[in-house]
């Protein structure tokens, strides 16, 4: 039997976040061996919000570097640029014609960067009917994503049954995958929202490429609180997010480590977490320089990466087309 398929992708709109090392990225690669994968940088839907074109350029291919130093395999999973498959645009406008503006207008993401602009444009409403397109085009099985993507991803279910049950059965309906820890790492600043790279306080986010200073830097400056008892409870939101990510990198139990650090301050603490998050980083940045430095190798990943995608993009879109009623060439 033909192996599962998983899709996930990654938007180029700054750069990477340890939330999205621990939320995605870093779960990808074990999905290799047991699942077709194909993982894409999601270009278009960066530009949903202002983009510098240099800048989202420069991103594009940081996350692909990123994507083949923390150990995708082109030989095993499909690795392309989003823009670089025009079948997603295609499907996502097909998607659009069954998603209701109730549906798209109580998307969370949504409500939050609408606020944060000063005009809301139409990309930031239909963005989650184009990641729904991502992954209806691969017949997608399983969708490894951070838990803020979980209510994209039931949309997409949604969208896909209402066109299963409107023009038969076409698409696979998709599931979640998040990890058990890390699975919304919060901002350091601000315990309340989750880290984001489109943040404005540098300081409420360490980035994948930070060098040593600034982590250390900046989990010395993270918000705890004024209670000082080392233990990890929805009351201490901000301590329990330094311990998720404590976690994360070392693969430790909670238990443990709440169990090494009791009793004394959080000082001690958030140095040692500063040093486990720069070891943790340490060989993926390393690999991540020699890779991003080789421009045709960059090219030829994802040159070919597209060609595998829009093969299996195509076939999808021709049975939606079909069904629909348009006339094939
Ligand atoms: N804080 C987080 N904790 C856990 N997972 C996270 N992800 C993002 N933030 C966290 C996961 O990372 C993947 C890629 O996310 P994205 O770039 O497609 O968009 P996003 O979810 O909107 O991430 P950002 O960093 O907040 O980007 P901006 O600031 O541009 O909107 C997804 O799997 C996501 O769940």
């Amino acid at each position: 039997m033909d192996k599962k398929i998983v899709y996930s992708g990654i938007q180029p709109s700054g750069s990477l976040t340890i939330g999205n090392y621990i939320g995605a990225l870093k779960n990808f690669i074990g999905l290799q061996d047991e699942y077709n994968c194909l993982y894409c940088i999601v270009d278009m839907h960066a530009i949903t919000v202002e983009q510098d074109p240099k800048l989202l350029r420069k991103n594009t291919l940081d996350v692909l570097a990123l994507y083949l130093a923390e150990g995708l395999d082109p030989d095993k999973s499909i690795i392309y640029i989003q823009s670089h498959v025009p079948q997603h645009a295609e499907l996502g406008w097909m998607l659009n014609t069954i998603a209701s503006m109730g549906q798209l207008q109580r998307m969370t993401q949504f409500k939050d960067k609408s606020k944060r602009s000063k005009e809301v444009m139409a990309g930031i409403l239909n963005y989650p009917v184009l990641m729904a397109a991502d992954i209806l085009l691969y017949q997608t099985s399983y969708v490894p994503v951070g838990e803020d993507q979980r209510q994209h991803v039931e949309l997409t279910r949604d969208l896909a049954q209402r066109f299963n049950s409107k023009y038969s059965d076409t698409f696979t309906i998709p599931d979640i995958l998040t990890p058990k820890v890390g699975a919304r790492i919060r901002s350091l600043q601000d315990p309340e929202s989750k880290m984001s790279k489109s943040d404005s306080d540098e300081n409420s986010y360490i980035l994948i490429l930070d060098d040593e200073n600034a982590i250390r830097r900046k989990f010395k400056r993270a918000v705890t609180d004024s209670l000082n008892n080392f233990d990890y409870n929805d009351e201490q939101k901000a301590l329990k997010n330094l311990i998720n990510i404590y976690v994360s990198f070392t693969g430790e139990s909670v238990e443990e480590v709440v169990n090494r650090y009791r009793g004394q301050g959080y000082g001690k603490f958030k140095a040692d977490l500063a040093d486990v998050v720069i070891e943790g980083l340490r060989p993926l940045q390393t690999r991540f320089k020699e890779i991003r430095s080789d421009k045709e190798y960059l090219e030829k990943i994802y040159t070919e990466g597209a060609e595998k995608a829009s093969y299996l993009a195509n076939k999808t879109l021709r049975k939606v087309y079909k069904k629909i009623g348009f006339i094939a060439k």
